[in-house]
């Protein structure tokens, strides 16, 4: 049976459905880029499951023309497309399928800023009882930064479900209006008055450091700052200056400019400020995305493998 090589953290997310495949057979492997080319030559495997991590040259010479990269989620800036291309090899990717869990995770972290959840729970366990007054959303206005399928279903749950105003920020307008109450091409005109700022743009080089010092600035004293996106559209030096002045409120973040986080250079950590609250990169990790993460990438592949590259969902 030909295999599919799947990288170790998204088989374990999805373990149930691709050991049960009968067209397939599936093989955990490591995710790091010389042991996954190391692995692709010795299964001498043409389709590659995989996840956040950057690939930048092995895994491009280890597949042969006619190979897939199948990504396990949506983004998919990890992968270098034009070396891929340049190989025949074709770049997929599972849109649609984790608006729900990302945008649920959002809209988590914006109680999670606003009703002192990740302290009062540790204070318990430390067996302190210590009521914290905290800051009702009913009536807030959210900004959402990237007015795509996630942000736009973080908009319909904070607008329908907390009752706040959304404005939308985006460089083209949002595909469905009807969640947003106001929106802007303007940042500083989208974000005038928001407490809280939830991003939902793409890592790509115009997007790199779009939250950066100016961008902060603008934004309303004590505002807290979501992201769920990806780390290299903050300024994590910035940001830490922000949360650390109190000029923001502080910030809720899943996601990292280095996965497992690390400080940047200047050794600001964001670990070591009380109102930064940081979780594992786990916006899609539900049972349920997952599993529709691993069914799509494989249907993916079943679509390479039987000529059908129109059915693709193929990145470029
Ligand atoms: C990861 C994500 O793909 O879809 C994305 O862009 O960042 C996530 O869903 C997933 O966590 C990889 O296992």
């Amino acid at each position: 049976m030909e295999k599919i090589l799947v990288t170790a953290p998204e088989y374990d997310k999805a373990a149930a459905f691709f050991e049960t495949l009968e067209d397939f057979q599936c093989v955990r492997v490591p995710e790091q880029e010389t042991e996954l080319a190391a692995a692709i030559r010795r299964e001498q495997a043409r389709y590659v499951i995989i996840g956040v991590v950057k690939y930048t040259g092995p895994l491009y010479d280890a597949l042969t023309a006619g190979g897939v990269i199948a990504r396990f989620g949506v983004g998919h800036d990890g992968v270098d497309k034009k070396q891929a291309a340049r190989r025949g090899i074709r770049c997929t990717n599972t849109p649609g399928v984790l608006d729900s869990s990302v945008a649920e995770c959002a809209a988590g972290m914006l109680l999670l800023a606003a009703r002192h959840f990740a302290d009062t729970v540790a204070d318990n366990r430390r067996g302190v009882w210590a009521p914290r007054i905290g800051t009702e959303l009913a009536g807030k206005t959210l900004a959402i930064v990237g007015c795509g399928h996630i942000g736009s279903r973080l908009a319909a749950i904070a607008k329908n479900g907390f009752g706040m105003t959304i404005c939308g920020f985006d460089i083209t307008a949002p595909r469905d209006e009807s969640c947003y109450d106001r929106f802007s091409m303007d940042f500083a005109e989208a974000v005038r008055g928001a407490q809280f700022l939830s991003l939902h743009i793409p890592d790509l080089p115009a997007t790199r450091d779009f939250l950066n010092a100016e961008k902060l600035a603008a934004l309303a004293p004590g505002a807290w700052v979501i992201n769920t996106a990806r780390g290299t559209v903050v300024d994590e030096d910035a940001l830490y200056d922000a949360a650390a002045s109190g000029r923001i409120g502080g910030a809720v973040l899943d996601v990292f400019r280095q996965e497992p986080y690390r400080p940047a250079p200047s050794g600001k950590d964001l670990r070591t400020l009380p109102n930064v609250l940081m979780t594992p990169h786990i916006g899609s990790s539900t049972a349920e995305a997952c599993r529709r993460m691993a069914e799509a990438a494989v249907a993916n592949i079943r679509h390479a493998r039987d000529g059908r590259d129109d059915a693709m969902t193929i990145v470029s």
